[in-house]
């Protein structure tokens, strides 16, 4: 008889971790479907962990480790390969100090690559810390933590409004940051059932747009006018809270004074929404009481996200809707260890220009390797990301990173920026590790266990423990809190009273009590004030402006690039993974662009057509879709192609980087002026 077993698990290949579980036959994957029992997605499998069996025995899983030589990479040992790293970063550190190391890790969809490389480099007496987070959530949390101290989530199963703003939950499947509503692709659905009206505010008509019972189609980057607006109708028409803005807010005079004459007609022109429906979109959400908003990465990916979340978050608040019933929600995370690290001192690269960002912002990483100011980065450990094709400009990122003098990829494919690299180490899939997520609910803050299903595959070998190789051999193992991913769990369990051996007896805990409404009457909100920073006076210290504004996006149509380009997140895939799996490229072949009637015709372009977009900062050549998905002027480009052998084309050979949010270094990913072409 085979042995057989179940094991119970989560899934790690995109934010959800959604509860899986593993059939394992004989020491190998035979199926894996969705757990009932887990509070994300109760029993729903998506398509991407549909394939995960194809992925794990993937031909093109990195098996061993590489390093490059002239004639290509070649096979090297684990011994061969931490010893030479060892070496070189201990060589580094002694001729240009610590601060030359840079880590990069890539979108924390798990808490193991939250974590990774954090402690070794703070141990190794770096400051550079670093992911894709300033195109990704930080700078809304940091918004949000200006304007009322911490993130909200919107609290669905009550509300009467939802306004889902910049983001796309059909394909992402993220109705919030954190939180497990049950089946996360069905909550807003639930709500609207239950009576919520829902409003859809893209540049892109998408699956949810379609479904709203409002769609706003708006110019990209353009929400902080909107916002302003909405609040000079609210404020000017009485529509807000009188008494929690009485009691609970700092600044509404201010706020009053600048929102005067920022009308529906002033932002008309620039969000490309007409007045009357501005004034309408305000009234509805202020008068439905409680009502909430989805603020999703759609308002990330510019240059100005930073004041527009605060924007978002002032409309929260002065409508009465922040950590109320059926409102944004400050909902109980488990309160999991922290790093021990201390801070290593040391200037942090970007730390000047944007002073609050909690990490170095990757482009001011690449700012450095040009300039070599405030001084160069010299080597770089990348853990679990693709920074060569994610962020703007890939051309100067590539030059960047082409300057590095020691560069390390640690993944389970090869990648684009993996060819880049001296030495490439393989990791472990999430299948053949231990691991452990935390989410918000209702219920409480709740933890899940990461399950080792199967032994790795090759020579793979887990991230914590290859951490505390690297650790012993620079000479700061002796304290190294764990030394293993086991030793990691253990470690951040600490605080719950849990341990591994717990979590495999039972593996997803409430871990908190429940959820509870209005906490601010206890405990304030923390914020400098302890009250809601409408006027938020301590920007002035850092040079930056107490109200938040709206800036026009410096990428505007001109006669050489007349089209406004922006990006979509193919649903099937999570950003650059998965082009090489092919049940999930039978579905997406191809990266597309979408263009409107009006500019298809105008330019001879029919469905199908191959064309060429042009930037000013290079060219790609896709596939064109006709589709009045996108308004007239603009064009929606699939992201996330361009690593070897899935044969697309990476928009981010369009994108910008010399426009930045001044909080948080931010790029335009989503907005680019160009330029559509048949050969
Ligand atoms: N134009 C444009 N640019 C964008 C975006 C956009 O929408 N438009 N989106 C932005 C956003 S929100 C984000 S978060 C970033 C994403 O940026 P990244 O997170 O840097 O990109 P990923 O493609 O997710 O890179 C993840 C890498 O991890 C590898 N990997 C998968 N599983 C494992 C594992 O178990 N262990 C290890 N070691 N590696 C593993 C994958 O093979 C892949 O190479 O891109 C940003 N850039
Ligand atoms: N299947 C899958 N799931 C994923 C990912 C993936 O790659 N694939 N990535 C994960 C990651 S890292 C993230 S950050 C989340 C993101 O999840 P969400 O926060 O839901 O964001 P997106 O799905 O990127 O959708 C953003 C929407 O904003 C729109 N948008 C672009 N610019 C603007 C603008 O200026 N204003 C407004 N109002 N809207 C705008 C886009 O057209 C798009 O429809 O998804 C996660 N989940
Ligand atoms: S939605 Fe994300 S976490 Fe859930 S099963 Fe799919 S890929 Fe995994
Ligand atoms: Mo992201």
């Amino acid at each position: 008889m085979p042995a057989q077993r179940v094991v119970e698990t989560v899934c790690g290949y995109c934010h959800l971790n959604c509860g899986l579980e593993v059939l394992v036959k004989d020491g190998t994957i035979d199926k894996v479907r969705g757990n009932k029992n887990h509070p994300v997605n109760r029993g729903a499998l998506c398509r991407k962990a549909s394939a995960a069996k194809q992925m794990v025995y993937s031909n093109e899983r990195l098996t061993h480790p590489l390093a490059r030589t002239s004639g290509g990479f070649k096979r090297i040992s684990w011994e061969e390969a931490l010893d030479r790293i060892a070496d070189k970063l201990a060589s580094i550190r002694d001729q240009h100090g610590p601060e030359s190391l840079v880590r990069y890790s890539g979108a924390p969809v798990t808490e193991e690559n939250r974590d990774a490389f954090i402690q070794f480099l703070a141990s190794y007496g770096s400051p550079n810390y670093g992911n894709p987070g300033h195109l990704c959530s930080v700078p809304r949390r940091l918004a949000l933590k200006l304007v009322y101290g911490a993130r909200t989530d919107p609290d669905y199963a009550d509300t009467k409004c939802i306004i889902v703003w910049g983001s796309n939950p059909t394909e992402s499947m993220r109705p919030a940051e954190t939180t497990a509503y049950g089946r996360t692709d069905r909550v807003i659905q639930a709500a609207q059932k239950a009576g919520a009206r829902l409003i859809v505010i893209d540049p892109r008509r998408t699956e949810i747009a379609d479904a709203a019972d409002e769609y706003v189609r708006i110019n990209p980057g353009t929400d902080a006018a909107l916002g302003l607006a909405m609040l000079n109708v609210i404020l000017e028409e009485g529509l807000y809270d009188t008494d929690f803005v009485d009691k609970w807010t700092l600044g509404f005079p201010q706020l009053r004074e600048h929102v005067r004459g920022l009308t529906p007609e002033w932002a008309a022109g620039k969000t490309g929404i007409g007045a009357d429906r501005i004034a309408s979109l305000a009234r509805t959400y202020a008068s439905a009481k409680p009502a909430v908003i989805r603020e999703g990465n759609g308002l990330d990916q510019h240059a100005n996200v930073v004041d527009t979340v605060r924007i978002t978050g002032i409309l929260t608040a002065v409508t009465g809707n922040l950590d109320v019933p059926g409102g944004n929600v400050f909902f109980p995370m488990p309160p999991v260890a922290r790093c021990p690290v201390s801070d290593p001192g040391g200037v942090r690269l970007g730390s000047e220009r944007h002073p609050l960002f909690p990490m170095a912002p990757f482009p001011s990483v690449v700012d450095s390797l040009i300039t070599g100011e405030p001084y160069l980065p010299r080597a770089m450990i990348v853990y679990h990301g693709n920074p060569l094709l994610v962020n703007a400009n890939e051309a100067r990122v590539r030059r960047a990173l082409e300057r590095l003098e020691f560069l390390v990829v640690y993944d389970i494919f090869m990648t684009a920026t993996a060819e880049l690299a001296d030495i490439v180490l393989p990791d472990t899939s999430d299948f053949e590790r231990y691991g452990y997520q935390s989410y918000s609910s209702r219920e409480g803050g709740i933890v899940a266990l990461r399950q080792k299903a199967i032994d790795p595959v090759g020579e793979s070998r887990p991230v914590f423990e290859v951490e505390h190789e690297l650790a012993k051999r620079l000479g700061f193992g002796d304290a190294y809190p764990w030394a293993s991913n086991e030793g990691w769990v253990d470690f951040k369990m600490k605080p719950l009273g849990i341990t591994l051996e717990d979590l495999k007896r039972q593996p997803i805990r409430v871990v908190t009590p429940p959820l509870e409404y209005r906490k601010y009457m206890k405990k304030g909100f923390d914020t400098p004030s302890g009250k809601v920073e409408l006027f938020a006076g301590d920007l002035r210290k850092f040079g930056y402006e107490p109200i938040p504004s709206h800036r026009e996006p410096a990428a505007q149509p001109s006669p050489e690039f007349p089209l406004i380009g922006t990006t979509r997140r193919p649903g099937v895939f999570v950003h650059t993974r998965f082009r090489n799996l092919s049940r999930l490229r039978e579905i997406e072949p191809e990266p597309v662009v979408r263009v409107s009637p009006a500019d298809a015709g105008a330019r001879g372009i029919r469905d199908g057509s191959r064309v060429h977009v042009r930037s000013p900062r290079g060219r790609i050549e896709v596939k064109a879709t006709v589709s009045d998905e996108v308004g007239p002027g603009f064009l929606v480009i699939d992201f996330g192609w361009g690593n070897p052998g899935d044969g697309g084309a990476n928009v981010n050979v369009l994108t910008n980087d010399d426009e930045r949010d001044p909080y948080s270094s931010t790029t335009p990913n989503r907005r680019f002026a160009c330029q559509l072409e048949v050969e």
